[in-house]
């Protein structure tokens, strides 16, 4: 058979509305929703590059079921690109942007072929006459697609390299909601030599005999989604051997960072060592815009200060001016404080002071398990888990883990305010 080249791409959610990040950052946000735009340009300019024959959309191109004018066109033009160079792109639904969604009366490029939501359909990439492969391929019809969408596909050609084209779940992920649930082996029965899938966000390869792989989403959404994101090109050789390589298209990428303390005497260092870990987050994105937050950890006095009203406020806002004008787009979106006194726990609580006391209790409640955080929630805490405005906000502090959690937090408060200026 013919050696060839194709790519793989799921997941586009053009429209996404950057949750969270809106007024506050206009720029930010009109950033990242131009993002989501260039990575059409990007796989396009990718089509042109890698010489592949076809391009794959697993779904979820669209982010809402109700499409916008902007994010239909903007395909459109995409895909009509890819049309002209001779390429075809072969393109399912899936739950955000089902058959049933609205859609605009566009008429797509002649190469473009959409995958209808009845059954699976199989279609042939034709090359000089004769047959290159094959893909079969199914929509969603509706968003709540519950049924097992990959046991219905047909056995696959073995003559011919097969691929299957599908939005869905295999096996269980907590990370993401279930849609036309699968398990692995459903996927390899079906004969295909390459499952190009979509729905999951992180990119997968689940199996490698078959091929049965997740590209993950283009461009990154919030915190929830760092790092790199973007495609697979797939090669496939004369002896159907399949290799493939990562593309990254995303045009913004996000990304945490822990700034340990530890040995800082002064904010000069702090601020310093911020700094550091953003330009050193920027140099990583390789020449994309960032949306970064940092996380301040680690023991050393520095923390006391760090804990004084307005310090945090008034370093995030320095960070954030620093980079004001930073090209590409450079956002510190938090800053937060997780470093504590650098206090030897087990000699101090042996003081005899007040501070020890509220060491010793924090262990009694502590040593006695789940009965000991019920009692510090139910009876030693109630008045405040019975105020109604207080409550509101110890929503989360119902289960044992989040009870430690939040001890942990009072313990740390409390040695930095007791202990504070080390006199
Ligand atoms: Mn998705």
């Amino acid at each position: 058979m013919h050696p060839f080249t194709f790519i793989h791409a799921a997941d586009l959610h053009l429209d996404s509305p950057f949750k969270g990040i809106g007024d506050d950052a206009p720029r930010v946000a009109a950033a990242l929703r131009k993002a989501n735009y260039g990575v059409l340009n990007r796989l396009a300019d990718l089509a042109e590059d890698t010489g592949a024959e076809f391009l794959l959309l697993a779904g979820d191109v669209f982010d809402w079921s109700d499409r916008s004018i902007k994010a239909q066109l903007a395909l459109r033009d995409c895909l009509k690109r890819i049309s002209d160079m001779g390429k075809e792109t072969f393109m399912v639904y899936g739950n955000h942007d089902p058959l049933a969604g609205r859609a605009s009366p566009i008429h797509w490029p002649d190469r473009v072929r959409v995958f209808g939501a009845s059954a699976p359909e199989t279609l042939l990439v034709v090359r000089d006459g004769y047959p290159l492969c094959s893909v079969t391929g199914m929509s969603f019809g509706t968003a709540k697609e519950s049924r097992n969408l990959a046991r219905m596909f047909p056995k696959a050609d073995q003559d011919l390299f097969s691929i299957g084209l599908l939005h869905c779940s295999v096996g269980t992920n907590p990370a993401h909601e279930t849609y036309a649930p699968c398990d692995r082996q459903d996927l390899i029965d079906s004969g295909m030599d390459y499952w190009a899938l979509g729905h999951v966000h992180e990119k997968d390869i689940l199996c490698t005999d078959p091929f049965i792989v997740y590209p993950g989403n283009s461009q990154g959404r919030s915190f929830r989604e760092q790092g790199e994101r973007g495609c697979f090109v797939v090669s496939v050789d004369a002896r159907r051997s399949i290799h493939l390589e990562f593309v990254p298209l995303d045009d913004v990428r996000w990304f945490s960072r822990n700034v340990p303390i530890d040995d800082m005497e002064t904010l000069e260092a702090l601020e310093n060592a911020l700094m550091m870990a953003i330009e050193d987050m920027a140099k990583g994105s390789g020449g994309r815009g960032i949306v970064c937050r940092l996380d301040i950890t680690g023991r050393g006095g520095l923390s006391v200060e760090l804990r004084r009203p307005g310090a945090i406020e008034t370093l995030l806002d320095r960070l954030r001016d620093a980079f004001a004008d930073s090209d590409p787009l450079v956002h510190v979106r938090d800053l937060s404080v997780s470093c504590r006194q650098d206090t030897d726990r087990d000699t101090r609580r042996l003081a005899g002071d007040f501070l020890a006391e509220v060491l010793v209790t924090a262990d009694a409640f502590r040593e006695k398990g789940s009965e000991g955080y019920a009692h510090l929630r139910e009876q030693a805490l109630s008045p405040l888990f019975e105020n109604r405005r207080i409550n509101r906000l110890l929503s989360g502090i119902d289960h044992d883990d989040a009870i430690e959690d939040a001890l942990v937090a009072a313990e740390s408060l409390c040695m930095d305010l007791l202990e504070g200026d080390g006199s």
